[in-house]
């Protein structure tokens, strides 16, 4: 792809199109990867394309649960690896918890394709320093994240087909899942296992949106960012009553406020 000014106004939406277009020509993305990306771009665009207040709020709240939690795990699906696969991996390091790639059209080919990037970018951010704030051999920790998916070995009850496959070192075990651009079945039986389901989804109406604990309503990759800041510099935080439902709400009103801005 030729390369794009830093002033180009689209410049962020192009790149992230363009790393749809290249994950689906190697065979890493379903074939509705891209419809599901154009859904969550024309809701970001109507966001204003920033991460808004309540989505900082939300991803405070996530991290905070994330940091409280026994058992986290971090559920990936095509789309987040190839828009952000990185932000997932220093996400892991720092909570020292597993990937699980988790897909919805589930083909062997697919999950190890994913499985094998990730890898490859775990290679490459071992080498780069360590995130402000973190304390640690930045290295080991990145070392150490496990990306699991390729042997699954626990069915999540109340689902039928590939989604329900994953593994009990990951999905199956955890207490806590931060899962972007989830499907509402899936989560609604994450949630009916006891789980804390932590989403990231452009869509406040869609249904895994209204199904989970906490949802954060960004880009998936602005919000890896941000929950990233909040694990490094925010420790005293500690889980709140979320009220989620509040939450969509305010998303919503943004939405409105923005476009009559
Ligand atoms: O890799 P697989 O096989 O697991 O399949 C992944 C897709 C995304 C194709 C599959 O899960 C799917 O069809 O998803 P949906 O039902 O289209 O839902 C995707 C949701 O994510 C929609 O509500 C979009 O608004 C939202 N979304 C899309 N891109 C982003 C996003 N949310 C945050 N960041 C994005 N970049």
């Amino acid at each position: 792809m030729a390369r794009i000014p830093d002033s180009h106004p689209r410049k962020n939406s192009l790149e992230s199109r363009q790393k749809i277009v290249d994950g689906s020509s190697r065979g890493l993305l379903a074939d509705s990867a891209m419809i599901a990306h154009g859904r969550g771009e024309a809701f970001d665009y109507l966001l204003g394309e920033k991460t808004t207040k309540t989505a900082r709020e939300a991803s405070r709240e996530s991290a905070a649960r994330l940091r409280n939690a026994r058992r986290p795990v971090i559920s990936v699906n095509g789309n987040t690896v190839v828009l952000a696969g990185e932000g997932a991996i220093r996400l892991a390091a720092v909570l020292g918890c597993p990937i699980e790639v988790n897909l919805y059209y589930r083909t062997p080919s697919r999950v190890k394709g994913l499985i094998s990037l990730l890898e490859d970018w775990k290679l490459k951010l071992s080498e780069e320093d360590a995130p402000d704030g973190f304390i640690g051999d930045w290295k080991d920790s990145v070392d150490g994240v496990s990306i699991l998916g390729d042997s699954p070995n626990f069915k999540i009850d109340g689902l039928e087909g590939p989604r329900s496959k994953c593994t009990i070192e990951g999905i199956g075990g955890s207490d806590t899942v931060l899962v972007p651009l989830e499907d509402g079945d899936r989560c609604e039986a994450l949630i009916s296992l006891g789980k804390e389901v932590l989403v990231v989804d452009l869509n406040p109406l869609s249904r895994s949106s209204r199904m989970a604990t906490v949802t954060i309503v960004d880009e998936v990759s602005r919000a890896f960012d941000v929950i990233l800041r909040y694990l490094l510099d925010d420790c005293d935080y500690r889980p709140t009553e979320w009220d989620n439902g509040k939450s969509l709400k305010e998303s919503l009103k943004q939405i409105g406020d923005y476009l009559s801005e």
